[in-house]
């Protein structure tokens, strides 16, 4: 790998539109996730009031050229070659981590060794061992005022942040079940090729890591509740896909990980949990939904209609209950306020913008942002626990006959 630090082509913004204090950031990786938290970063300071102003100060990767050009897209001041180099930069005080999961752990630690804040974006690392020594690192740092912070950026819909509210409130009782399905189509085609996504040692799992951190996340995170155990089943469809760069009949290599998984289980409150998440269900993009049932009512969500809460107040008389939509665009709802007049929806970018917010506001106040590290190795237990109950199927019952 070359180390390199070369400006990127185009100016960027001003790095502080208003008066607040800047807080340097680098970002390593700039790929999908590296544009929608680029997105987040590039967009946070002219549509909210902030105690920090953050000053896109360098994003890295391995390729000069590629780098260099993302820097100018996305609205980095340089371009680094060397994440070494990025990390330990003065001007640099927050390193935002958007790799594939395997150099998670050795970014974040060295990013906090030399007393940077990080956010990491999910799944927090490829193992539990390694998610445990980025917890531990967290800890240490947070004895020096540094924070840590995972991009389960859906908590920041906010549609799932009302229901939070609303859970919170009381307003659905007792919950009695959690049901969070995470489904996309993007591996249908036994001719996508195998992609890092698609190799173990690059993401950890396949589906699991990638939508079901998510969908576990979401689910403790509304019930306020960790899963207590889990009984699962995975599968891998497409065992076998054409090599990046190859034709569709070309030369192949094994998946190595998951196309989907089923689990269920048991939060510690006593809600029974179920969980499906698939990267081979026909016809669904990015469909998050969620159904939360409790003693007084109940919440369904679907991020394809990420504006929308479904709401069935079980107080109501029965003659004129039943769902009823919730249109979260109004002033009163979540990160609204620094939005559009009433009605007027947002999409999955703005996530990311409310992500940056929040941890802009966490880093100025010192409090711990959520979800923290801590709470990104919890996660990596249940991906843990989920693919050692599928490996055992200890819990399945094969039906007679
Ligand atoms: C790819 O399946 C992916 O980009 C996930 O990695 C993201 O976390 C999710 O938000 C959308 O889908």
């Amino acid at each position: 790998m070359s180390d390199e630090t070369v400006p990127a082509p185009a100016p960027g913004r001003p790095e502080q539109p208003g008066s607040a204090p800047p807080l340097g950031v680098g970002m390593v990786g700039y790929a999908f996730m590296g544009a929608a938290h680029s997105q987040g970063w590039r967009t946070v300071g002219r549509v909210f009031d902030l105690p920090l102003a953050p000053a896109m100060r360098a994003v890295c990767g391995r390729d000069a050229e590629a780098v260099r050009t993302a820097a100018g897209r996305l609205g980095w001041a340089a371009a680094e070659t060397d994440w070494r180099k990025l990390v330990a930069r003065d001007d640099i005080h927050l390193v935002d981590i958007c790799t594939p999961g395997e150099s998670h752990a050795e970014i974040a630690v060295a990013a906090l060794e030399a007393g940077k804040h990080v956010l990491c974006e999910k799944p927090l690392a490829n193992s539990v061992a390694e998610a445990e020594t980025m917890a531990a690192a967290a800890q240490v740092a947070r004895a020096r005022g540094q924070l840590t912070m995972v991009g389960f950026n859906y908590r920041r819909t906010p549609a799932l942040a009302h229901a939070k509210r609303m859970v919170d409130g009381g307003r659905l009782g007792e919950l009695r079940h959690v049901r969070v399905s995470y489904l996309q189509d993007w591996l249908v085609d036994p001719a996508f090729p195998l992609a890092w996504r698609l190799r173990r040692e690059a993401a950890g799992s396949g589906a699991l890591g990638d939508l079901g951190a998510h969908a576990v996340d979401i689910a403790q995170h509304l019930a306020g509740s960790p899963l207590a155990g889990v009984s699962a089943q995975t599968e891998t469809f497409v065992t076998e896909r054409p090599l990046p760069g190859e034709a569709p009949d070309g030369e192949r290599g094994p998946v190595t990980v998951d196309d989907a998984a089923v689990f269920n289980g048991r939060l510690a409150s006593g809600a029974l949990a179920s969980f499906e998440v698939s990267r081979v269900a026909a016809g669904r993009k990015n469909a998050l939904r969620v159904e939360l049932n409790g003693t007084r009512g109940s919440l369904v969500f679907d991020l394809e209609r990420l504006n929308e809460l479904h709401f069935h107040d079980h107080t109501d008389a029965a003659q004129e209950s039943g769902f009823r939509r919730i249109l979260v665009t109004e002033p009163g709802h979540p990160y609204l306020e620094a939005w559009w007049p009433p009605g007027h929806g947002l999409g999955y970018e703005h996530t990311f913008v409310h992500q940056a917010r929040d941890l802009l506001y966490a880093v100025a106040t010192g409090t711990d942002p959520e979800p923290s590290f801590a709470d990104g190795l919890q996660v990596q237990r249940v991906l843990a626990a989920v693919e050692e109950s599928a490996s055992k199927n200890s819990a399945y019952t094969a039906v007679a006959g």
